[in-house]
């Protein structure tokens, strides 16, 4: 309970409000006029004048008939936990394609509240509200959102399907996609392990954009690994939809690296977060390694720098969570991975699954069939060619696709040699 207004607290904090109170009731049966009881809204009502305050936020979802009745009754701005999220992404979409899926997500949300905000935006001025991108269409009737919402879906489509031509010719490098709750550090992993600068802040939603950058893993490998917007308990449904075509990158990644905040006292409520929004977004997961068809995750403790004891720690999750290392983005900080800086661990993790992903084969091709010569420049990275007793042996990284389908074809391959 505490954990989730201290989150929400967090949150308005990150959309720019100022919290001066909390409170909280247990709700048995919430009513369909204000949510909470009538005593509550006349208690809430002395606070909020006691304080000065000019906005109300709740951590439950409200109904648009509760969210304007106790705006009516409060005479204050209320909003729920889905309007703050809105908000946050509103202000920090930076890419057309960010802005785009906010303006979406915004829409769809205001839809059936349309006469609430008209309302809203008649009597109450300035501070936080639905700002950004969906504004200007507060104006407008139903049937021009309608429109707008089915213009935005078909160019949201259009940008995923020019990304998905873009992956089909990046197909020769393994790739990660860095997953998990706001906060826990995926940006800085990205950071840290590519070297490159990249946008991180101590407030949630720092990051809207899937960002990709080439990390060198050691031993001649390198990964492709994809930075993504982070998940929250009670993300709007809105927003996961809108959100699907820049998650596809990471649905497409050979590797999830889950990134949890080991330092948070909650981190098995956000991991089960994650794992129930990824479910619902259709990533294929599997924790291990023994089945073909589903992706693997590697659960990334990250933060290890904030636990007394990082070691035992790892031993007690590793329990559940085999496929697990400890990481730390703090430079300099007390906790080193027993290979070096805090995270060299996981870049020989990493290193280890290029090699699976990537195994080293010796394929023989017979003189003249130029097209698995072309196909093998294409979908491959050769490393060397010879000709040998007729054939051209050509010495690669295949991908374990490619692999499986030269043999079906009776291509004669040898790997581990
Ligand atoms: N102590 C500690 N703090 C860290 C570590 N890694 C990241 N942080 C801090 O955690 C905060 C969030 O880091 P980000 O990298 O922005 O987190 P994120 O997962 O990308 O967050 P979103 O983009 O908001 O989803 C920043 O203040 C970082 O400096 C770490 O290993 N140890
Ligand atoms: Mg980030």
């Amino acid at each position: 309970m505490d954990d989730h207004l201290d989150e929400l607290s967090r949150l308005a904090d990150t959309a720019g409000a100022e919290v001066v109170g909390r409170t909280h009731q247990r709700v048995e049966a919430p009513t369909p006029t204000f949510y909470l009881g009538q005593g509550k809204v006349d208690e809430l009502k002395g606070v909020l004048q006691e304080t000065g305050s000019t906005l109300l936020l709740l951590d439950e979802a409200l109904s648009p008939v509760q969210g304007s009745s106790l705006e009516k009754a409060l005479a204050v701005r209320v909003m729920d936990r889905t309007e703050v999220i809105l908000d946050i992404f509103a202000t920090r979409a930076r890419s057309a394609e960010a802005k785009m899926q906010v303006e979406l997500a915004q829409l769809e949300y205001l839809l059936p509240r349309l006469t609430r905000m008209w309302t809203h935006l008649s009597r109450i001025r300035g501070g936080i509200g639905l700002r950004g991108p969906g504004e200007t269409q507060l104006e407008t009737d139903r049937r021009v959102i309608r429109r707008k919402i089915s213009t935005l879906k078909r160019r949201l489509e259009e940008v995923a399907h020019h990304r998905a031509n873009q992956r089909q010719g990046r197909r020769d490098l393994p790739s990660a996609a860095l997953v998990g709750y706001t906060n826990a550090g995926k940006s800085s992993l990205l950071r840290a392990l590519s070297g490159t600068e990249i946008f991180v802040e101590d407030r949630l939603f720092a990051t809207l954009d899937t960002l990709t950058r080439e990390v060198d893993v050691g031993g001649g490998y390198r990964f492709r690994l994809t930075d993504t917007v982070g998940f929250i308990r009670k993300l709007p449904h809105h927003l996961v939809a809108s959100f699907r075509a820049t998650l596809e990158e990471a649905r497409e990644a050979d590797l999830l690296l889950h990134v949890i905040d080991a330092g948070a006292a909650n981190w098995e409520e956000q991991v089960e977060v994650v794992e129930r929004e990824m479910r619902n977004a259709e990533f294929g997961m599997r924790n291990g390694q023994d089945s073909t068809d589903r992706k693997r995750v590697l659960y990334v403790f990250n933060k290890a720098d904030l636990l007394p004891e990082p070691e035992p720690f790892l031993a007690l999750v590793r329990e559940r969570y085999p496929h697990s290392v400890l990481s730390s983005t703090i430079p300099h900080s007390a906790f080193r991975t027993p290979h070096g800086g805090g995270v060299e661990q996981l870049r020989d993790v990493l290193r280890t699954s290029a090699q699976a992903l990537r195994p080293i084969a010796r394929i023989r091709v017979p003189l003249g069939d130029g097209k698995l010569l072309a196909v093998l420049h294409r979908d491959s990275e050769v490393l060397g060619e010879a000709q040998v007793d007729g054939v051209v042996e050509v010495t690669a990284r295949v991908q374990a696709w490619l692999l499986g389908k030269l043999r079906r074809d009776g291509v004669n391959v040898e790997i581990g040699f």
